[in-house]
């Protein structure tokens, strides 16, 4: 009921963005000609964000929409450039996949008074939900709880502690605050489950290798790796290895997103189990584009379907994986 309640009133406020779009605008929005979106990409910090740079790309030349596209590197002020540019350019949508959850206020009541919505994709924010039409991605608390029980079936009959450390995502990022919390709040019901030390890796394998190399000189005694994306936990494997440990049996491996490389070393039984993040955004990205653009509705919220991996499941997934 509150979900119905929520389409509703997202149809109708869309419904009245794009009718003052069409009005105030002269790019013939909603009329047949072609749609122009504005997407500020976050970066190119990791394989998934490559994966869903790429989707997008694909997915906007395959649905005819002109696509204006951005890569802030990882940079909160590029990101909001690129928005007022795009606002400019009076770009009939904008997309956007906010690096953090804080700071957009200003910029999308920008969006707003220019009468262009605004979809967010991949991350969320934490500013009013009036600010922008949907949110398409993943439910990050979730992927988390999906890591933490994974380790909560595997030691459910040990006794001995379990010495966890963790790699945790950008800083102030929503899947580094949701999947922090989905996991710690799954391994709360094993007391034997500790998180001995957890610091930021950005979500690169530079960084993950970096903070790993300094968490295996100043903890002897750890039995897990919990990182946030697989791009981390490649370079904690290589730490790992030069340590002279075995990853995947000295120290376990949990991931999250099973792209390629990290799909191959779950395979390889480096990795011990993967949560699935899916990066391919882009063709519900447009739908949605779309949609808007004829003054439809769309779900204020909109989540990505996705699975986990073991080594066995990996193994029989690699041939056929996208990405
Ligand atoms: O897990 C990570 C990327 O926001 C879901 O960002 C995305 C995350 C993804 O850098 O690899």
């Amino acid at each position: 009921m509150f979900r119905r309640l929520i389409t509703l009133t997202a149809g109708v406020s869309l419904a009245l963005t794009a009718l003052t779009a069409c009005g105030g605008s002269d790019s013939g929005s909603g009329s047949g000609d072609t749609i122009t979106l504005g997407f500020s990409q976050v970066g190119a910090e990791s394989g998934w964000r490559t994966a869903n740079t790429k989707s997008i790309q694909d997915s906007a030349k395959k649905a005819g929409i002109e696509l204006k596209f951005s890569d802030a590197q990882q940079k909160q002020e590029n990101q909001i450039a690129a928005i007022r540019s795009f606002i400019k350019q009076k770009v009939d949508v904008i997309g956007f996949s906010p690096v953090v959850v804080t700071g957009w206020d200003a910029v999308l009541k920008e969006a707003k008074a220019a009468n262009i919505p605004v979809v967010l994709t991949d991350r969320a924010v934490d500013s009013d939900p009036s600010l922008y039409v949907t949110f398409l991605g993943s439910d990050f608390v979730e992927e988390g709880r999906k890591a933490g029980q994974w380790l909560v079936d595997r030691h459910k009959d040990g006794s001995d502690p379990v010495n966890i450390v963790q790699l945790e995502g950008t800083v102030g990022s929503a899947p580094a605050i949701d999947r922090k919390k989905g996991f710690e709040e799954a391994i709360g019901t094993n007391p034997n489950l500790k998180v001995i030390a957890s610091q930021s890796g950005d979500f690169t394998r530079a960084k993950g290798k970096e903070v790993m190399q300094a968490l295996l000189k100043a903890h002897k005694d750890i039995d897990v790796l919990f990182a946030h994306n697989d791009d981390m936990g490649l370079g904690a494997m290589q730490a790992i290895e030069e340590a002279g440990l075995k990853p995947g049996e000295d120290i376990e491996i949990v991931t999250i997103d099973a792209v390629k490389d990290g799909m191959q070393a779950l395979a390889d039984g480096k990795f011990n189990f993967i949560v699935e993040c899916s990066p391919l955004l882009g063709d519900q990205l447009m739908d949605v584009a779309k949609k808007i653009d004829a003054g439809g509705s769309v779900d204020k919220r909109i989540v990505t379907v996705e699975t986990v991996f073991d080594q066995a499941a990996a193994k029989e997934a690699l041939p056929t994986r996208q990405y």
